[in-house]
């Protein structure tokens, strides 16, 4: 019996390179996890009794958990976010960038003895299913004990990914401390010709579990381009039709635009015999296979999903999967030792406390949850996850969808006209900001593939790797352009959403199998109102649908001069295909 916190690994590598961060840091204890169930029990014993995670109500929640973070660190910061490449072309205009030996200088500087007093917990992880090759390995160090439990259930960690590596290094470097959680240093730095990312100041989401955005997108987007395959923020999705054939899609919509409603649909009563499951919410790594088809897998083994609107009628699978094992962070929490957020099921509470601890009333001004307020819970709780999420040769890719949130100008749904102007559709997709970034709340800016705080490396180089892909797909998937989110003059919405969504699922996978009707358009291929199935959907006939899909070129002629701002920006590397798409868009308008 070894005792929780033993070294577990062998490889060289790794204990020479935690040696070399344990003598910057200097903590006073180094504690290597696992990922058994003791030593969670030991770690999450340890959190409650320092007040980190408060345990919810057992009989409510089974095995749930609460947290609070500081109030000045609810979100992912994008401008303390840097791509430290050899070159500032390399990062391009999109990320922010620094001298990497600068860098490694000023954040090694602060880490000097930042986890004295502390603990460092070495997290080896795994982003992929075992034995898969697509998937990678990492080890984070951390001083935060809520880190550990999160990484526990957003990725396999634990001896899993030693036995991936083996004899390997190939590993990921990830290095995060908390200082003292002040904004003015607060990094997240990443150094992808090392593999190697370094992250201080914060305790939130996407800042801290190195594996999601940093390691799976950012790096990860750096690994893709280098070995040939992609690194996107999309979920997966598997649609069931009542004969049982099976259609994966993968579709990027940014930070809290939907994607993991939409990967855990409910077809509404009307689609009976129709069933969609889930591979992963939020992000996706693809590979040609070798049928020449696009085979994705989801990295990620748990959902770091938005809380506020989550509800039976929304996404009952999330109601379901995070009832139980799941970490909630900044929702409210009531006297029972219940939790509570806006939009949740049920009576609006009496009294509460706040996100940050604070009495809450229905009469309060602020919100008792906050709006970018998150749970951790593993997908096997999820009542639809796909039976091939763990399937280390991915599932086959049919379909590729982009969507933002828009409250005018974009259709409810498009079919691009092939691949590359499928990545013209994908690189100019403009959004609403959200919660998920700190700053900027409802403002449209372009986010490209949903990738803008993501990709890093040069956005115009991340296009020609697009492009360049296609000629290694032989049987590539169709693309298509959704927006949930339009509006009317009066500013109230044209589409029910959630699980109506379905209905341009089927005509998504319709389109795929070669099987339903639609008409050339400016923009692409729409759906005709008889390819379209409206039927049993509440006050909404051809002409609410005539709306939803009007495409006006005077506001169309708007969005491409807004679309040129973002093609000036990257004019060095810019692939001339996406201009002459741009000039062909403006014959068609
Ligand atoms: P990240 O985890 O930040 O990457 O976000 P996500 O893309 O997974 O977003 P999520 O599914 O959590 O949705 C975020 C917000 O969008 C929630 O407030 C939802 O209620 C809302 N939303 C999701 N789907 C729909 C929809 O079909 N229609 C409308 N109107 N709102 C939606
Ligand atoms: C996003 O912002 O896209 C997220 C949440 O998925 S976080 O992990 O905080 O980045
Ligand atoms: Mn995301």
């Amino acid at each position: 019996m070894k005792n929780p916190g033993e070294r577990t690994t062998k490889n060289k590598e790794i204990i020479s390179w935690v040696d070399e961060m344990t003598r910057l840091c200097q903590p006073d204890h180094v504690f290597w996890c696992d990922g058994s169930e003791e030593e969670k029990d030991v770690l999450t014993t340890e959190a409650v009794a320092k007040g980190i995670l408060i345990k919810l109500n057992q009989e409510k929640l089974p095995g749930c958990y609460y947290h609070r973070s500081h109030p000045n660190d609810v979100a992912r910061v994008e401008q303390c976010t840097f791509i430290c490449s050899e070159s500032a072309e390399d990062a391009g205009p999109t990320n922010n960038w620094a001298p990497p030996q600068e860098m490694y200088q000023k954040l090694y500087g602060l880490c000097k003895g930042a986890m004295k007093g502390r603990t460092m917990y070495v997290v080896p992880y795994l982003m992929g299913p075992l034995g898969s090759p697509l998937s990678k390995v990492g080890i984070e160090l951390t001083d935060s004990i809520y880190v550990v439990l999160s990484m526990r259930i957003m990725a396999r960690m634990g001896n899993i990914a030693y036995e991936h590596l083996a004899e390997r290094n190939d590993f990921n470097r990830g290095l995060h401390t908390m200082l003292d959680l002040n904004p003015d240093r607060r990094y997240i730095a990443h150094f992808p010709q090392d593999n190697t990312i370094v992250s201080v100041g914060s305790n939130y989401g996407g800042n801290v579990l190195l594996g999601k955005k940093c390691l799976a997108l950012r790096i990860g987007s750096c690994l893709a381009r280098k070995e040939g395959w992609l690194a996107e923020h999309m979920l997966i999705l598997g649609v069931e039709s009542p004969a049982g054939e099976k259609t994966y899609v993968a579709a990027a919509f940014p930070s809290a635009c939907g994607k993991t409603n939409f990967a855990m649909l409910v077809p509404p009563p009307h689609f009976k015999g129709w069933k969609v499951w889930t591979v992963g919410d939020d992000i996706c790594w693809m590979k040609p296979g070798p049928d020449g088809r696009l085979y994705a897998i989801n990295p990620e083994s748990g959902y770091f999903g938005v809380v506020p609107g989550t509800n039976s009628k929304s996404n009952p699978n999330a109601v379901k999967t995070i009832s139980r094992d799941t970490v909630y962070t900044n929702v409210a929490l009531l006297p029972d030792g219940d939790v509570w957020w806006e939009g949740k099921d049920g009576p609006v509470p009496k009294e509460c406390l706040d996100w940050k601890g604070n009495k809450w009333t229905p009469e309060s001004k602020e919100k008792a949850a906050h709006p970018n307020s998150r749970f951790a819970a593993p997908m096997v709780n999820n009542p639809v996850l796909d039976p091939q999420a763990d399937d280390p040769k991915g599932v086959p890719i049919s379909a590729l969808i982009f969507g933002g949130r828009r409250a005018s100008t974009m259709p409810l749904v498009f079919e691009t006209f092939d691949w590359i102007h499928g990545v013209y559709a994908g690189a100019t997709m403009g959004s609403e900001m959200t919660a998920a970034a700190a700053g900027g709340a409802g403002q449209l800016r372009r986010d490209p593939m949903a990738m803008l705080p993501f990709c890093g490396y040069n956005m115009g180089d991340y296009f020609r790797h697009w492009l360049t892909m296609r000629k290694r797909i032989k049987n590539p998937p169709r693309i298509f352009h959704v927006n949930w989110f339009r509006k009317d003059e009066s500013g109230t919405s044209l589409w029910p959403g959630f699980g109506e969504n379905m209905r341009v699922l089927k005509w998504i996978v319709d389109r795929c199998h070669g099987r339903i009707g639609a008409v050339e358009s400016s923009l692409g291929w729409t759906p005709r109102l008889e390819d379209f199935d409206i039927t049993g959907l509440d006050r909404f006939g051809p002409e609410q649908f005539n709306k939803l899909q009007a495409i006006e070129a005077k506001e169309w002629k708007q969005e491409v001069t807004s679309q040129e701002e973002l093609f000036i920006s990257l004019h060095a590397t810019l692939p001339k295909e996406l201009l002459f798409q741009k000039e062909l868009l403006l014959s068609r308008l």
